[in-house]
């Protein structure tokens, strides 16, 4: 519990026709304009890509995760070697999400308990291992990131009502135990909202959050779980436009679709991760102005153009053609994974810097309707 926090958000500009608003945040390592794409680097590393090649992306704050980094190498490494930043050579912002979510996703016997969850660790050496919310607040605090999230459970869907409701509630209740068991003041601790599809659901999830402790941001969890992208809107829309307190950042946790990240920034969303700009590029795929493209396709075989004609990343500004990056991607090549990535990660964080200007010049709706009517914002 800390007392002097050092996190603190400010709005810079509110677009009178919706609930976009344009924002920074403020970390021990610096500050991030809003609404923001997070790049990433589960095992701390975004993979492929140099923090000095971030920077020139222009990312402002990276993601990893504490669930692979319990594991491999352990937390008690990376603390004794200088803690997250100095290790990984980034020295901006960091976020590290709690493992609730890859708990779930990665793991045999999970077992949800009042006072934790306990699962066997399939990805590394089959051992046991129970986290509380205690522990898993003793991780983050080693690991040492600028924002950290609760413990929570993420269900999926579809999802039984009883066990959404058990979801809530263990969340609900692991929130207020991370918030007494946190105690460093360069550290912002965030809440999750669950809830599924459920808006009333969601919306008590988040009152109880707001009883717990005064948390400086909010992440809301449990979507992009295998629902359409309409059902999603139909809770999400009104929970962060209605329902969140207006002066702490929204997260939307694991959404990277660019038509959902337009769309939610419209409804008051201020922050974004997802691995699917690396993951989609190390199978050939960019984002780009058209939609989605796959590399591999035979009609690029000896097409000159760079990705996307009216990009500025540096894959298609230093000129590397479809044809060569068609051959990188069928040879199996790292460079093209490390292209592609490149080019998919400038793409959402200027998305997203377009999306802010958008904000400040009060046209986000004209904005967000002209992208989700262009080829770009196909849902695909
Ligand atoms: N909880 C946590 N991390 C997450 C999620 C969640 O619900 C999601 C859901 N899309 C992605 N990452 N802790
Ligand atoms: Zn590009």
């Amino acid at each position: 519990m800390p007392q002097d926090q050092l996190f603190s958000f400010d709005i810079q500009a509110e677009d009178p026709h919706c609930a976009a608003r344009a924002g920074v945040f403020h970390t021990a390592h610096g500050d991030v304009p809003t609404p923001i794409f997070m790049p990433v680097g589960t095992k701390a590393t975004v993979k492929g890509i140099t923090p000095d090649q971030l920077k020139q992306l222009g990312a402002k704050i990276i993601l990893a995760n504490t669930y692979h980094l319990s594991q491999r190498p352990g937390p008690e490494l990376i603390a004794h070697m200088g803690g997250l930043h100095a290790w990984e050579r980034w020295d901006a912002p960091i976020l590290t999400d709690s493992g609730g979510f890859q708990v779930f996703s990665h793991n045999d016997f999970v077992k949800l308990s009042d006072d934790g969850v306990s699962f066997r660790v399939v990805d590394y050496d089959g051992r046991h291992v129970t986290w509380t919310p205690e522990e898993n607040m003793r991780i983050a605090e080693l690991l040492g990131a600028d924002i950290v999230m609760q413990l929570d459970v993420c269900p999926g869907y579809p999802c039984d009502r009883a066990y959404l409701e058990r979801a809530v509630q263990l969340s609900s209740a692991w929130a207020a135990r991370c918030w007494q068991a946190h105690t460093r003041p360069d550290q912002a601790l965030f809440g999750i909202v669950q809830g599924g599809m459920d808006l009333s659901l969601r919306v008590q999830s988040l009152r109880v959050l707001e009883e717990c402790g005064d948390f400086p941001g909010y992440g809301i969890g449990g979507y992009s779980v295998g629902e359409s992208h309409e059902t999603m809107f139909e809770s999400l829309a009104p929970l962060a436009s209605e329902y969140m307190p207006k002066h702490k950042p929204r997260y939307l946790m694991g959404v990277g679709n660019p038509a959902t990240l337009v769309r939610a920034v419209g409804c008051g969303v201020d922050m974004f991760d997802c691995v699917l700009p690396t993951r989609t590029a190390r199978m050939g795929t960019a984002f780009s102005s058209e939609g989605r493209m796959n590399l591999k396709h035979a009609r690029f075989i000896d097409d000159p153009r760079p990705i996307d004609e009216t990009c500025g990343c540096p894959a298609c500004a230093q000129g590397f053609s479809r044809s060569y990056l068609n051959h990188l991607v069928r040879q199996k090549e790292m460079l093209g994974s490390i292209l592609i990535s490149l080019h998919n990660i400038w793409y959402l964080l200027d998305l997203m810097r377009r999306a802010r200007n958008a904000v400040i010049e009060g046209c986000y709706p004209a904005f967000e309707r002209a992208f989700l009517e262009s080829e770009a914002g196909r849902r695909d």
